[in-house]
């Protein structure tokens, strides 16, 4: 009694210019290599590959010059945005279920606003969850590496000074209650005040080491049911520890084990809300013998079905 099979499309995006460690553009073809399309087949799943996007023109963005300053790589970040959010924009609309495998976290800028344009003229509430070990809430202003991995969260919450980015595109910015981040343990202290300042709902470590994270994903999870929301996944791989998930530009100590991370794949699949996912920041060239990639591919399983044993209905799990 597995969940009911969906209609998914990979779409590759091969982009590592939303940081200054070369690498992620290699984590498309790492995650197939992994075996991503014949699990998810074996799971009852349809799956279209649609191969990787090339890489766009860079494109010309009218930031104030000191902003534009404070970007690494912008034109090219601008020119992927805009790639990737016409087609996660045209995926959703044909009613697919949009895998988009990075690629730096900066790819998200496209996927997300691409899936909430399709939200908005499809009249469904859209949530994300960001498991992440950083918030990516970043501004040109507060940046201190410039790496535009770091912003994109900021972005798709409208933060103003980088809007330019992704002009003539109906925008559909995040209300707070929108977002939430799960996994976070590294933080800057500008990006703190941002992260506040907007009400993001936070679970960092020190919340799953006291709670675990049945609880809290519980919580979201009949809150999201209430709304009946779309729910776009985005999944950097360093929420987990890098004892297990060597291969990302950006570790930091003490993420999540490999129970927890499936534990939320589990409770995210049994949800039934999973309208779109990112897998990113996987770089193969830092892996060690493909550990991280096979690692993300056994989540992706876990987030689409895969159980040791059924489950009883959520109802009646009290007996
Ligand atoms: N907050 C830091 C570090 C960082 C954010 N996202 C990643 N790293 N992957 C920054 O550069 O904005
Ligand atoms: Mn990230
Ligand atoms: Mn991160």
């Amino acid at each position: 009694n597995g969940p009911a099979p969906r209609r998914t499309t990979l779409l590759g995006i091969p982009m590592d210019a939303g940081t200054h460690v070369p690498g992620a553009r290699m984590g498309p073809d790492a995650l197939r290599i992994a075996g991503l399309a014949g699990l998810l087949r074996e799971l009852g799943h349809e799956v279209e590959d649609a191969g990787d996007l090339s890489a766009p023109s860079p494109q010309p963005v009218a930031l104030a010059a000191a902003d534009a300053a404070r970007c690494l790589n912008l034109e090219e970040v601008a020119g992927w945005t805009r790639d990737i959010h016409d087609h996660a924009h045209r995926l959703a609309a044909a009613g697919r279920l949009p895998i988009f495998l990075g690629g730096d976290h900066a790819l998200s800028m496209g996927s997300v606003s691409g899936i909430a344009r399709h939200c908005r003229e499809a009249g469904r509430e859209l949530a994300v969850l960001w498991i992440d070990a950083h918030a990516d809430f970043n501004t040109p202003a507060t940046t201190p590496s410039r790496n535009m991995h770091g912003m994109s969260l900021a972005f798709l919450a409208g933060e103003p000074s980088l809007q330019p980015l992704l002009p003539d595109r109906p925008l559909a910015p995040l209300t707070p209650g929108a977002v939430s981040i799960i996994g976070l343990r590294s933080i800057d202290t500008e990006e703190r005040r941002n992260v506040q300042a907007r009400g993001v709902r936070c679970i960092d470590m020190r919340a799953i080491d006291e709670e675990g994270v049945a609880a809290p994903m519980r919580a979201m999870i009949e809150d999201w049911q209430r709304r009946g929301v779309h729910l776009h996944v985005s999944l950097d791989v360093d929420m987990l520890d890098p004892s297990l998930a060597p291969g990302v530009g950006t570790t930091v100590p003490g993420g999540a084990t490999y129970r927890e991370a499936h534990l939320i794949m589990e409770m995210l699949c049994d949800s039934g809300l999973l309208g779109s996912l990112d897998i990113v920041e996987l770089n193969p060239f830092l892996d060690e013998r493909g550990r991280s990639a096979r690692l993300l591919v056994e989540l992706v399983a876990s987030l689409f079905g895969r159980t040791v044993l059924d489950r009883p209905p959520v109802r009646m799990r009290a007996f």
